[in-house]
Order: C-alpha cells, then sequence, then structure tokens
C-alpha cells in the first residue's frame, strides 16, 4: 500500500492507527471528532460498534488512517466473539496502538485486558485518557502514573473526545511516531465505510437511543433496498430483533416508537448524503440470531464486500471462458465453480 493518493512532500508521515479500549471507552466519538463528520455511531450503552471503520486524518505534515473497533470485552456469543475477531483484524498491520481509557470509569479487570493488549503489540503505544472533562483536576496525575507504571507508554495525553481538548495534541503525539510515507488517501476522503453501512447504523443508533431493556444488544438492522432517484433516496431497512417482545418494544404503541426511529434516522441521514430520502422501516423476529454465524457474518459489511468482489470475479472469469468458448475452444465445458447454496428461510413474525 504505497502508491500515492496526493502529492508528496518532503517528510511527509502516513500510517495506521488502531484504537482499542473498553466498551463505552469513547472510541467512536473521538474517531468522528478527528475526522469532523460523524461516520461511527455513538450510544450511551457499551458494545456499540460491531465493525472495524477506517476514518482518515488528513493534515500538512502527514495523514493518518484511524481504525475504530469494538470494545474489548469477553466473547460470550458468536457475535460477540466476532466482534473481537474485528479488534485482532484492525490490530493487524498497523504502525501506533491508541490505548483509550475512560478517566471516570477506572475498572482494574479491564485495564488489565487494556494493558494486555498493549503488551500483545510489537510497536508503539500511546494512551489516550477520555472523558477529563468529566474528572477533578486531582485525580489525573494519580491515574496517568498508574498507567505508566503499569506500561511504558510512547506518550500519554488526556482528551476530552467529546469536546475536543486535547485531540489536536494527540494527533501531533501520533504523527511524530510515524513513518515517512505518502498518503494513501486522497486528502478529502474520510471513511471506507460504504453509505449503504453508515444509514444501518445510523437507523440502529437511533433504535438504541430510543429503547431500553435487551433491545440494544439484540439489534441488527439491514438495508435491503437503495435506490437512487434523481430527486429521492429511497431507502428500505429491516431491524431484526431476538423475541417478540422486543418486537413489540420497537414498533411501540401504535407504531409510534418506529415513527420516532425512522424519523430520527432520516432526518440526520438526509443532512449527510446531502439528498431527499425515503426511509421504509421493518421489524422481524430472527430468534437467537446472535449466535448464528450466517446471520453474524451479514452484519459484517467488509466480508459483504470481499463475498461481492468473488462474485463478480466468478461472473467475469465465467463470462471469460464462455467467450473462449464460443470462439471455438473447449475451455469451460466442465466448469463445476457453481455452487449453489442452500435457501435460508428466517422466521417471520407479524
Ligand atoms: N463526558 C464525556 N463523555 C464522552 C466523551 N467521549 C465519549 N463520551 C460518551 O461516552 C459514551 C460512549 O461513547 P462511544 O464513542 O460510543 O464509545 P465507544 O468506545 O465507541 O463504545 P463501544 O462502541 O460500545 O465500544 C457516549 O455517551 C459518549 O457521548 C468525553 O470525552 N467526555
Ligand atoms: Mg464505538
Amino acid at each position: 500500500m504505497s502508491e500515492s493518493a496526493t502529492k508528496q512532500q518532503p517528510n511527509h508521515r502516513a500510517g495506521f492507527v488502531a484504537i482499542v479500549g473498553r466498551p463505552n471507552a469513547g472510541k467512536s466519538t473521538l474517531l468522528n471528532k478527528l475526522v469532523g463528520q460523524k461516520i461511527a455511531i455513538v450510544t450511551s450503552k457499551p458494545q456499540t460498534t460491531r465493525n472495524r471503520i477506517q476514518g482518515i486524518v488528513t493534515r500538512p505534515e502527514g495523514q493518518i488512517v484511524f481504525i475504530d473497533t469494538p470494545g474489548i470485552h469477553e466473547a460470550k456469543s458468536f457475535l460477540n466473539k466476532q466482534m473481537n475477531r474485528e479488534i485482532n483484524a484492525a490490530v493487524e498491520g498497523i504502525d501506533v496502538l491508541l490505548l483509550m481509557a475512560d478517566a471516570i470509569a477506572m475498572q482494574p479487570h479491564a485495564d488489565n485486558l487494556l494493558i494486555d493488549r498493549a503488551k500483545r503489540f510489537h510497536g508503539k503505544v500511546i494512551l489516550a485518557l477520555n472523558k477529563v472533562d468529566k474528572l477533578p483536576k486531582s485525580k489525573l496525575l494519580p491515574i496517568l502514573d498508574a498507567f505508566q507504571k503499569q506500561f511504558p507508554f510512547a506518550a500519554m495525553v488526556p482528551i476530552s473526545a467529546l469536546k475536543g481538548d486535547g485531540v489536536e495534541g494527540l494527533v501531533e503525539e501520533i504523527l511524530k511516531l510515524l513513518p515517512e510515507a505518502d498518503p494513501y488517501f486522497p486528502e478529502d476522503q474520510v471513511t471506507d465505510q460504504p453509505e449503504r453501512f453508515l444509514a444501518s447504523e445510523i437507523i440502529r443508533e437511533k433504535a438504541i437511543a430510543l429503547t431500553y431493556h435487551e433491545v440494544p444488544h439484540a439489534l441488527a438492522v439491514f438495508v435491503e433496498k437503495w435506490e437512487e432517484k434523481p430527486k429521492l433516496l429511497r431507502i428500505e431497512a429491516t431491524m431484526h430483533v431476538e423475541r417478540p417482545s422486543q418486537k413489540k418494544i420497537l414498533i411501540g404503541h401504535k407504531g409510534e416508537m418506529l415513527k420516532k426511529i425512522g424519523t430520527q434516522a432520516r432526518k440526520e441521514l438526509e443532512t449527510l448524503l446531502d439528498t431527499r430520502i425515503y426511509l421504509g422501516l421493518f421489524v422481524k423476529v430472527v430468534p437467537d440470531w446472535r449466535e448464528n454465524p450466517q446471520h453474524v457474518r451479514e452484519l459484517d459489511w467488509h466480508a459483504q464486500i470481499e463475498a461481492l468482489g468473488e462474485e463478480q470475479a466468478l461472473r467475469e472469469r465465467a463470462r471469460h471462458e464462455h467467450e473462449d468458448f464460443e470462439e471455438g475452444g473447449s475451455a469451460g465445458a466442465d466448469n463445476e465453480e457453481a455452487d449453489t447454496e442452500a435457501d435460508e428461510s428466517e422466521e417471520k413474525e407479524d
């Protein structure tokens, strides 16, 4: 990945940085603040982020490609295991590890998980101590001191991801540690996340914020239709939950909750995508989807894009083989590529 995306400057630095921390530490909030727009959803509930997302920060001196990750947690369900795999994938091949700790929710066990991550990484690690806007000043030094004793961080930066305090200082510390390289992305690109996926995430964010109890963790959103017309973008999405009781909460009395989620999501998406939007929302019960590998995989847009790429490559190959055949050859006569998948039938509750 050394191709120049924009013109190179002398001493220009560039590299990849994963933001790792426990659930609710403020990783996605920092990513949004850094890129200057919302690319990752943020809620007050832990374990919101499920996929790794890249956020690209370009400064005259260099470019940092940040990778937001799901919070470090114990893996219980298949979904949780998949989220941990996302963290591992994010840390692979990065230049600097950015550990994020929540200054107002210090937990010894969770912090050990953080330090273990740092120890397993063979490169420079920076600590960002977040939410210092809520921390009494007298407590700051003892916390930093405790972290310094546990691991030799290359830098420790107190920040408020929410307010932006300390965030530019953090960018400077990171840039110092990156190798000299050309930028990886054009300077106006802020994320690698497809708009379709962002839309499903915004819907999920609104639904999580408006509901309670077990709904947030049991919720998955799939965009089924994406039709771009000259003056209107038509989106249809289905929210999957695990139980009829959760479906009831999402729909609400006379459909009021569903309407609220839809309106909030539509308004935000209209601003983000700068177009008028029609948003159709549906709710479906898929019992225990979090334990279903096939279903969990469908949530991963990296896997979806890869599958799409493979599908296209297969189609291309089939087309070429067909052309060869028409030109008189016998290639492709015993093509065994066509793999028929079992029909996935899901329970639908109405
Ligand atoms: N006071 C304060 N709150 C913050 C700050 N940064 C994030 N928060 C809040 O912390 C909560 C969690 O933020 P997220 O950015 O979703 O946290 P996350 O680390 O991405 O969480 P997961 O995706 O669940 O792992 C939200 O309610 C944020 O508004 C901060 O600097 N100060
Ligand atoms: Mg997050």
